[in-house]
């Protein structure tokens, strides 16, 4: 049967023409800092991003706990959008290893209100530990791709600044806000101290994410790495991919963007499915079948009957294009989802 994959954009088989990069990549032990290979990829990446220096990490999740655990103490408070992946989706890091308390702020597209997040900036006192961090995401997982403008962080960043908290971006796909808005990626990360990136999300590679900051901020999180047994040896296999990547994956994210509207499109009129349009605004499709009167587990196992995997995501069940999938697999999909939704109606 024919099998098309819409869970996750960390699906994605990555291109043949990446692969061929790592036979010949450059090689060295990366925690004395000679990988060539990975060096290179952290210059390039952090001159795409306008900051001083990067680190490569092995995931996501990596990534946002290490940079979390850099530039806190246990004890202090973080600023969490409600929805954000470090908050549903990272196990507690945040709290388990690095004794962090959060505090939450509500939105409804996962920008929140400078207003919000200033109402829940601490000072350090005796009796608690104090904002140490707000962090932002962008693009926005849980609402369903959406993109947070320059000016939505720009005012975050301000209201952080001003009481002297640092900001701190999970851009796991900020490459497809730059590319959904036509911006320069700089204009978004312009507005925050440290944020990661992923490599193995829309940008196609097999693995890795970067942390991105100061000198300083990096240094701390060098050794935060290597505590958890992040310190990589011969890592330029995976550097050379991920260098691949920024510099063939990036403006094909276009693709996945018209592909996943197109999608929206072709489901939206479905008696009883809710898709909100506002938010299909890079990668993703998020709906829900409540009206439709089917759990959204059900509707994952009989869409997977139909040869089409998709996944739930918080309250809502979520739809990625990604590389791989072309219109006709999008096609594929709206009809099984037609077809799902018209055999519970009749049953
Ligand atoms: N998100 C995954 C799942 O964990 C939900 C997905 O399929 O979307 N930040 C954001 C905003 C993410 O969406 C993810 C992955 C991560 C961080 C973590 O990246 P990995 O999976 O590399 O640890």
């Amino acid at each position: 049967m024919r099998v098309v994959d819409l869970r996750s954009d960390t699906v994605t088989i990555s291109p043949r023409e990446m692969l061929e990069t790592i036979p010949g990549a450059e090689l060295g032990d990366d925690v004395y800092g000679e990988d060539c290979t990975v060096n290179e990829l952290q210059c390039l990446a952090a001159e795409r991003m306008g900051k001083e220096t990067a680190l490569l990490v092995a995931s996501g999740t990596m990534g946002n706990t290490v940079a979390l655990l850099a530039q806190t103490r246990r004890g202090d408070e973080i600023i969490l959008e409600s929805e954000c992946h470090i908050y549903h989706h990272e196990l507690g890091n945040f709290a388990s290893l690095g004794g962090l308390t959060p505090r939450l702020v509500f939105s409804k597209y996962g920008a929140p209100d400078p207003r919000d997040v200033e109402a829940l900036i601490k000072p350090s006192a005796f009796l608690s530990g104090g904002t140490a961090l707000v962090c932002m995401e962008n693009t926005h997982n849980r609402a369903g791709g959406t993109v947070l403008s320059p000016d939505q962080m720009s005012t975050v960043y301000q209201v952080a600044r001003k009481h002297g908290v640092r900001v701190h971006l999970d851009g796991a796909r900020i490459f497809n806000a730059a590319v959904a808005t036509g911006l320069d990626v700089k204009e978004f990360t312009q507005y925050t101290d440290t944020m990661i990136f992923c490599l193995s999300k829309g940008l196609g590679a097999p693995i890795g994410s970067l942390i991105l900051g100061d000198e300083e901020f990096i240094n701390k999180a060098r050794r935060v790495r290597r505590s958890m047994g992040g310190g990589m040896r011969k890592a330029g296999i995976i550097a050379a991919p991920g260098i691949y990547a920024l510099e063939h994956m990036v403006e094909r994210l276009r693709e996945d963007h018209e592909n996943a509207h197109h999608l929206a499109q072709g489901i939206r009129e479905i008696p009883g499915i809710e898709l909100d349009m506002a938010s299909v605004q890079t990668n993703m499709v998020a709906f829900k079948t409540r009206a439709l009167g089917i759990p959204h587990g059900e509707f994952v196992t009989a869409l997977s009957k139909l040869g089409v995997k998709i996944s739930e995501v918080g309250p809502n069940i979520r739809l990625v294009t990604h590389y791989g999938i072309n219109y006709n697999d999008i096609d594929y999909a709206v009809n099984a989802i037609h077809q799902a939704a018209d055999s519970n109606r009749k049953g």
